[in-house]
């Protein structure tokens, strides 16, 4: 067959290129070459032009060879399929119960609810792209104080909260028990929570009964130092100078900012001359991986990060080695927060606790529960949940900035007992604030 194409081709060249050279040469000849020069230019012309003509067939060979590599356009968007997803979680799941040597575990009574919003699975480029948008939005940063800042974060809760609470006391209306009863229902909305809400009430009511001429600004004042009193918790604050290195496990559901709080805290401590080494606990998305390694690198700070799917308490072993190992002052672990398999998951959160516990004395030294303000009550229902499975020790609340009912904080303390460390009032690296529960009364209550 090839011999055929061969010979084929010969006839072809022998019976035809006499022509074209002398096609060519009359070209030539009209356009006034000697004649010596016409029969080498026809031939070099030839040559040009078959050259031309095969790069131009090996370009669109090309073409095409890496059109065929490129993946199906399903697969590419959504990374791992659901099926393979699912199955990989079953597998998990199996780890699991092997390694705790038990039998499967009987589900927790409380159902963890889903927040409202389940974030989208974030591609590698993409978290790149993520923690770049968020450093810009933090380069223009205008010279605001912390206070202003603070005030900027919680706006929407300020116009909410304290604009019906101002309208109501602004009304004429004369303070009794029935506006009383109004401003318990404003507190509800405000996500204050039954409990407080109830507390808070009950202490107006008494200073009500004390005082015969109770105006509303001396009840706007004494609402405000109740919530200011629910905020202030007796709880030892976050010393990261009392170990070395001070391990930090950041525990939470999927969504709420654990990988964002970590890679902002990473920044801060570091920028403090803190020397700080992070962990990517959460295996289960290699995205979240990803994450934290962009943060990692923007602040010096290395990374221990295993494959997708990797065993995260092995991730903790790693990394716990590794903060002694390099005599980090700050370890802080990142770990997985998918809901629909909770029962491993705080299983899980466990094994992690013991793995650190067991490297480190006395790890974790902070074990940081990371809510979602937008998500209300739910944010309280996850707490408990967590509260059952490891000790948790401190509370981050994230996007306070994105809520109306930034009076989740104040449940947080009154319900909880449990000291909230740090709020989030915005994407940028400062918006992550050491909670000051004096500057957050103070900025919320701040009138216009
Ligand atoms: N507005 C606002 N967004 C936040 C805050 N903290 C985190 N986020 C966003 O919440 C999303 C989920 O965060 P991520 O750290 O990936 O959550 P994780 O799944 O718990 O690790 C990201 O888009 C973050 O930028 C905050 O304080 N304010
Ligand atoms: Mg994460």
């Amino acid at each position: 067959m090839i011999e055929n194409l061969t010979e084929k081709w010969t006839r072809f060249l022998t019976e035809n290129l006499p022509r074209w050279i002398e096609f060519i040469s009359e070209l030539l000849a009209q356009a006034g070459v000697p004649e010596q020069y016409r029969a080498i230019g026809a031939l070099g012309i030839l040559y040009a032009l078959a050259t031309i003509v095969v790069l131009v067939l090996v370009l669109i060979l090309l073409r095409l060879v890496r059109r065929k590599k490129k993946p199906a356009p399903a697969e590419e968007e959504g990374g791992a399929g659901e099926a393979e997803i699912a199955e990989r979680e079953e597998r998990h799941e199996e780890e699991v119960a092997a390694e705790a040597g038990e039998g499967p575990t009987e589900p927790l009574a409380a159902e963890i609810p889903e927040p409202e919003l389940e974030p989208e699975r974030v591609r590698p480029e993409r978290a790149e792209a993520l923690v770049e948008e968020k450093v810009e939005l933090e380069k223009p940063a205008p010279p605001l104080s912390l206070f202003d800042r603070m005030r900027a974060g919680l706006a929407k809760t300020h116009s909410s909260l304290i604009g019906r609470i101002d309208s109501l006391l602004g009304g004429g209306r004369k303070v009794d028990a029935a506006l009383l009863e109004d401003l318990e229902e404003i507190l509800v909305t405000a996500d204050f929570g039954i409990k407080t809400t109830q507390e808070v009430i009950g202490a107006l009511e008494k200073s009500l009964a004390r005082e015969s001429d109770c105006g509303p600004e001396v009840l706007r004042n004494t609402l405000k130092e109740e919530i200011r009193k629910r905020l202030r918790l007796e709880a030892d604050p976050l010393d990261l100078d009392k170990a070395s290195p001070f391990a930090i496990m950041v525990v939470g559901v999927n969504g709420v900012g654990k990988t964002t709080t970590i890679g902002k805290l990473a920044r801060q401590y570091a920028s403090q001359g803190k020397k700080v080494l992070l962990g990517a606990g959460d295996t289960f998305r290699a995205a979240a991986a990803e994450q934290l390694t962009v943060w990692g690198e923007r602040a010096g700070v290395e990374v221990i990060r295993h494959a997708e799917g990797a065993d995260p308490a092995a991730v903790a072993f790693d990394a716990a080695k590794a903060a002694i190992a390099r005599k980090a002052d700050v370890l802080i672990l990142d770990t997985a927060g998918r809901l629909h398999t909770k029962v491993n998951l705080m299983e899980e959160l466990k094994k992690v606790h013991r793995v650190l516990s067991r490297e480190i004395p006395a790890a974790p030294h902070e074990t940081l529960l990371v809510l979602d303000a937008t998500t209300g009550q739910n944010a309280l229902v996850q707490a408990r949940l967590f509260k059952e499975a490891v000790e948790v020790s401190g509370i981050a609340l994230t996007k306070l900035d994105g809520t109306a009912k930034g009076g989740v904080v104040v449940a947080i303390g009154g319900e909880l007992g449990l000291p909230v460390r740090y709020v989030g009032i915005g994407e940028g690296v400062e918006d992550l604030r050491p909670f000051d529960p004096d500057m957050f009364v103070d900025a919320l209550f701040q009138r216009d």
